[in-house]
């Protein structure tokens, strides 16, 4: 530990504050312009602005301090121009707390599969109408300076980690510092808006180091890990985290730290543990309208029959509303029902228990009783050692 020079920085509109450190994990509270969030952090996703199934009242019940949109979703309904009238994302969606948008190139690409990327931009077939648009940094910035969101991601050139091409991750590399220049000149409100650099590289240890060099000097407010959780091996995840988030040669320790794309339970324990930040993933919400709830022992597949006669709430440790007056035998008859409820309740309890986790995870590093806190985590989930 030691209470010597704890990382900080001070950016026009995001102040960070390391609070305790303990091995390379660390806890720290974040002030953005709508809200002081504290990390390690995980941020629900809602494409359309809202999360599926929840209210924004449920997401502060909930204890989420940060949420996160899409800005392709959104620039195709209801459209940045409409959105800025009603006060930006905030208003649009009544959210008074934080707000982060992606830059909508990773969504086109890996997702939609409809987009080609040259260096103009990246280039789709609108799904609206087929016709041909084009993405370009300029207009990413442009739009999510519209939506107002607290942190805006800048537009990068992401390559599948599947793929068998290194000079395709070479060009990224480098195409993705340049996209960040006309990122930066392109940013219309960098006092009231955050613009995160992404770093890039494939699994490529040389073309990382090239990519958080090369970003770092750009001396941005936070910066983000991306191009995993695209099904790389857990060994290639871990190693290019760690080497991002290496205390001499990874990203700076005074600012944030983010992963991108990261929702299982255990891969954000093990970000933490590496010293990331914040975490996003569609995984805690999207499972739950799959009928599957997350536990400390992994997953309940609530489909399963054995659940029919099972009484106890879905997690005892848990205390959410779902845990506190349903039981997993009520939750498969909904479950298997198709009862619209039933994906609600489950989400409900996804997003407390990735809360819940977090919220743990901080206090076991504020109490520097992390690594203990970390082994009693995996016995729980792994109680076979396996
Ligand atoms: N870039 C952007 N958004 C992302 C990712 C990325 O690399 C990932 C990880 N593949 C998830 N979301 N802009
Ligand atoms: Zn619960």
């Amino acid at each position: 530990s030691g209470a010597a020079a704890l990382p900080s920085s001070d950016s026009p509109a995001l102040k960070f504050k390391v609070v305790a450190t303990q091995g390379r994990a660390r806890s720290s509270r974040m002030a953005l312009p709508h809200y002081t969030a504290h990390t390690p952090m995980f941020m629900p996703v809602g494409t359309q602005g809202s999360v599926k199934g929840l209210t924004t009242a449920q997401l502060v019940e909930l204890d989420c301090h940060v949420i996160l949109g899409n800005t392709y979703h959104l620039e195709n309904r209801p459209g940045s121009e409409l959105v800025a009238e009603m006060g930006g994302l905030h208003g649009f969606i009544n959210w008074q707390r934080g707000m982060l948008t992606d830059s909508g190139g990773f969504q086109m690409v890996s997702l939609l599969h409809l987009a080609e990327i040259t260096e103009q931009g990246v280039t789709f077939q609108s799904p609206i109408d087929g016709s041909a648009m084009l993405l370009t940094p300029e207009q990413s910035i442009a739009i999510q300076n519209r939506l107002g969101a607290d942190i805006i991601m800048a537009l990068d050139d992401v390559v599948p980690t599947t793929t068998n091409d290194p000079a395709r991750f070479e060009e990224a590399t480098h195409r993705t510092t340049r996209w960040i220049d006309r990122c930066i000149s392109a940013h219309s409100r960098p006092t009231e808006q955050n613009l995160f650099a992404i770093v890039q590289g494939g699994l490529d240890t040389r073309l990382r180091q090239i990519s958080i060099q090369q970003l770092v000097e750009r001396d941005l407010p936070g910066y983000a890990v991306g191009g995993l959780a695209g099904g790389e091996s857990k060994d290639d995840f871990w190693r290019v985290v760690a080497q991002c988030t290496h205390p001499h040669t990874g990203l700076p320790p005074g600012k944030p730290r983010y992963v991108m794309g990261i929702g299982y339970p255990l891969d954000i324990v093990v970000c933490s543990a590496l010293g990331a930040d914040m975490f996003d993933s569609v995984y805690p919400t999207r499972t739950a309208r799959f009928g599957v709830a997350l536990v400390p022992e992994g997953v309940l597949k609530l489909k399963n029959a054995a659940h029919a006669h099972d009484f106890r709430p879905l997690d005892s440790s848990c205390g959410c509303m779902v845990c506190k007056n349903y039981t997993r035998a009520y939750l498969h008859n909904v479950v298997t029902r198709g009862i619209s409820s039933a994906a609600i309740l489950v989400t409900y309890h996804n997003i407390a228990y990735t809360q819940a986790l977090t919220r743990r995870m901080r206090a076991a590093i504020e109490e520097q009783r992390f690594p203990e806190w970390v082994r009693e985590y995996l016995r729980t989930m792994f109680p076979a050692g396996d």
